[in-house]
């Protein structure tokens, strides 16, 4: 019994999990006891090498690979263990483990919207685990699931792997570096309305991670599970995960690199959108621009000082009584006049909509909650009533986005609202969903699904807290098993409605998110502190959303929490600028931070970063059109472009727009240099300094945002403008950093900006720049329609000025 004791102490995995055990207690689990004082963080209670669990029965063949039955004799200590097990080892898809209970039907994920249409290269998966000679057991193998036993009861599964690696990244959303730390920490899963901090539960879930192995190679897991989600992180270097519900439907992608880990995870949870072109401007917001004089003034002081700026935005302050699909009479009373003046300046307008639905409205004078009740679109309570929680406008019901009379009554009053309110976009917020009263204003009841025998660590301790009831009841199950799709049950459902309102392409900005939103909206990070440490931690955060395909990702430009100071918001505009997602926005009682209310010099820093972007957005939005149709990333990690390369495996205070512009940005108070990482390859400064060498030190005064283009390499451009209307009718022209032997590639994805699926339609140009041996031509579609050669000049970066 000793000697299966003596693992050292970061091999050991915790068999006290679900609670605090004392040594007795932890024997009488047939657990290994032994404090330890100097290795913090190992468990004192943990599994000995040769632990009773399942037994699995032989493999046979099914439709879709292979199955065995699991069975254990003796049940675990858990309650409600489940002792019979049907184990699928998939084949066909990136799908490997499935486990369920073959007994009794239980929830298993759905993710809204058809399944994602399989894409031309979705046999690369199986290709690859031929490539690497594995064979569904060694699947199996390829996990090492046995290193701590399997788990599963009606409310605790449990699951370890060891990992190949120490650089894993993902598991989402949290407050941490690319690189998460393995040193005995757990992140849970478990979407929550809190400032982002680290050790806290955020907005958002994603199940997913990808390890960087030696080589260059690289692997992702991903667990399509939505149950409150734990993940226990060890140097050994090991992964256990715990799911409070549900089954364990595990997808392993084989990569081999982590680009194409991220695309075979994309092939499961589908493509990212195409955002309207519009979108990729500069957005302006705050809480607190309390009428449409103040926007108005807004708009007219960013023009007056000639900033950029596409999308004038208001928070909660627009709305009557904070209830969303009215407008206040007074202060907003000509808010249609003022987004038609918005509309005619080449500009958009975007709004709040919180989903919480005023309760308390006298009968007949708010009509989407009396259609709502009419229609029967609200989560109901344990007893059959509808639910009331608080939020912004007092008592107030939450629409049930996974019943489909829902979504025709969401679309019904988006349609309204437009006709009256012709907005250009939707934000939707507090999505969670956040309430300001735990679980209700009844409270939840006592049982199970309120009180699981293993809460994660959660903000607040419990499930409920500062969301709804989890024995809340939905179409598709209880709000146990749907809370962490709650948000994307919303994005999709405000994507669908919007979508046939406008015949356009819409534009949905979430908070909350799970696996599969960047189908339909993009996402910004949440209530940020306007301080040095959240500015250098946005850079993880959005590329972390570039990893579970959101591209579309940004933080509050300036920070939305605190005051802001004069630099650490020139700063954060530069870095800013470079956000797939770029909005300023500002928390109610703050100090203004819209670039105007600065000095010359930092006003002039803030108008050269905007004017920098909106030159590179044809680059930016052909990037977009990759992401849609190629699942490739936008804002992307040095790791993935440079995966063989060790010294970028951590790197994420760099990162690059598409594979060869490199983004350095400074991210400390007072700084005036930089130090930055150059991959081993010619980099060109968009002013042609030609810079090699691996580890320099840059200049950045305050003016300045380092970016850098790779060698071999054509970055479209065009003459920037107050708005993309006025910026896409600008000429373009191209930066071309030649390669050593002297040629360069580029390519331009052009189209109206806005029809719904240019794309998929064929409405759409699509050019290569070839440029080398002194000539350079443009093509077409690939065939070459149109070769202009010219002699090219000396320099090795130079423009090419160009006409569509
Ligand atoms: O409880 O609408 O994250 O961006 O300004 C705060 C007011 C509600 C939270 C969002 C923030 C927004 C604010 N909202």
């Amino acid at each position: 019994r000793d000697n299966k004791c003596t693992m050292a102490p970061e091999s050991r995995f915790d068999c006290g999990r679900d609670r605090l055990l004392s040594q007795r207690e932890c024997e009488q689990r047939g657990c290994c006891y032994a404090p330890l004082t100097n290795a913090a963080g190992a468990p004192w209670c943990f599994y000995p090498s040769l632990y009773p669990g399942y037994e699995m029965g032989p493999l046979t063949p099914t439709t879709r690979g292979q199955a065995a039955t699991l069975s254990r004799a003796k049940a675990s200590y858990l309650p409600r263990d489940i002792s019979t097990l049907r184990l699928e080892v998939i084949e066909e898809t990136a799908g490997c483990l499935h486990i369920t209970d073959p007994s009794s039907q239980r929830y298993e994920v759905k993710l809204p919207g058809d399944v994602p249409e399989s894409r031309a290269d979705s046999h690369e998966i199986r290709h690859y685990a031929v490539h690497l000679g594995l064979s569904s057991v060694s699947c199996l193998h390829s996990m090492n699931t046995t290193v701590a036993p399997l788990l599963f009861a009606d409310q605790y599964l449990q699951l370890s792997t060891q990992l190949a690696s120490s650089f894993v990244s993902g598991l989402g959303e949290h407050y941490t570096p690319l690189i998460l730390d393995l040193n005995w920490t757990s992140l849970t899963l478990w979407n929550r309305d809190m400032a982002p901090h680290a050790d806290a539960n955020l907005y958002g879930s994603h199940p997913f991670y990808i390890v960087q192995e030696e080589d260059g190679l690289a692997h992702g897991v991903f667990l399509l599970n939505s149950n409150a989600i734990e993940v226990m992180l060890q140097p050994t270097p090991a992964l256990t995960w715990v799911s409070t519900g549900g089954i364990l439907d595990l997808y392993i992608f084989l990569g081999p690199n982590p680009q194409s880990v991220i695309r075979q995870y994309l092939q499961v949870i589908g493509y990212p959108t195409m955002p309207p072109y519009w979108s990729l401007g500069f957005h302006l917001c705050r809480w607190g621009y309390t009428t449409t004089t103040t926007t108005r003034k807004v708009v007219e002081r960013m023009h007056n000082a000639s900033f950029p700026l596409d999308v004038q935005w208001n928070d909660l302050d627009y709305a009557d009584k904070r209830r969303i699909f009215t407008y206040d009479p007074w202060r907003f009373g000509d808010l249609p006049q003022m987004v038609k003046e918005f509309h005619e300046r080449g500009m958009k307008y975007i709004l709040i909509l919180d989903p919480g639905i005023s309760s308390t409205s006298p009968s007949g004078t708010y009509p989407p909650f009396d259609h709502g009740l009419k229609r029967d679109v609200f989560i109901k309570n344990a007893t059959g009533n509808i639910l009331i929680g608080k939020v912004w406008p007092g008592p107030t019901a939450f629409p049930d986005f996974t019943y489909p009379e829902t979504r025709k009554w969401w679309e019904d009053c988006i349609r309204d609202f437009h006709s009256k309110v012709p907005v250009d976009g939707l934000w939707i917020d507090m999505n969670e969903p956040a309430s300001f009263v735990q679980g209700s204003v009844e409270g939840c009841p006592d049982n199970d699904l309120e009180n699981p025998p293993y809460t994660p660590r959660v903000v607040g301790g419990q499930l409920n807290s500062g969301t709804i009831c989890m024995s809340a009841q939905q179409n598709l199950s209880t709000h146990y098993n749907l809370h962490n799709m709650y948000g994307l049950a919303e994005a999709y459902a405000t994507n669908r409605a919007f979508t046939n309102v406008l015949g356009k392409r819409p534009f949905v900005l979430s908070r909350s998110s799970y696996p599969s939103i960047g189908r339909y909206s993009a996402v910004w990070t949440g209530d940020v502190r306007s301080d040095w440490e959240q500015l250098r931690f946005s850079i993880p955060a959005v590329l972390q959303f570039s990893l579970f395909g959101v591209p579309l990702v940004g933080a509050d430009i300036c920070g939305f929490g605190g005051n802001t100071t004069e630099e650490l918001c020139v700063r954060w505009m530069q870095l800013g600028a470079f956000y797939p997602f770029m909005r300023n926005h500002n928390d109610k009682p703050n100090a203004p931070q819209e670039p105007y209310v600065f000095g010359q010099k930092a006003q002039a820093a803030m108008r050269s970063a905007l004017n920098l972007r909106y030159s590179l957005l044809p680059f930016l939005y052909t990037l977009f059109h990759h992401a849609h149709t190629s699942a490739d990333t936008v804002a992307r990690p040095l790791f993935m472009e440079f995966p063989t390369d060790p010294n970028c495996q951590t790197i994420d205070r760099q990162f690059l727009w598409g594979s060869s512009l490199l983004i350095s940005p400074v991210l400390e108070e007072g700084a005036v240099e930089l130090a930055a990482y150059l991959p081993p390859c010619t980099w060109y400064s968009l002013h042609n300094v030609c810079l090699s060498g691996q580890y320099l030190l840059l200049p950045a005064p305050l003016d300045t945002i380092n970016v850098h283009v790779k060698e071999g390499h054509i970055i479209p451009q065009q003459e920037p403008a107050l708005t993309t209307t006025a910026s896409r009718r600008n000429p373009f022209f191209l930066t071309v950093a030649l390669s050593a032997g002297g040629w360069a590639w580029g390519d331009l994805f052009w189209d109206d900006g806005e029809s719904l699926d240019t794309y998929e339609m064929g409405n759409y140009c699509y050019v290569t720049f070839i440029a080398g041996e002194s000539s350079f031509s443009v093509c077409f579609f690939t065939q070459v329609l149109t070769v202009t050669s010219l002699a090219l000049p000396m320099s090795e970066v130079f423009t090419v000025q160009w006409a569509l």
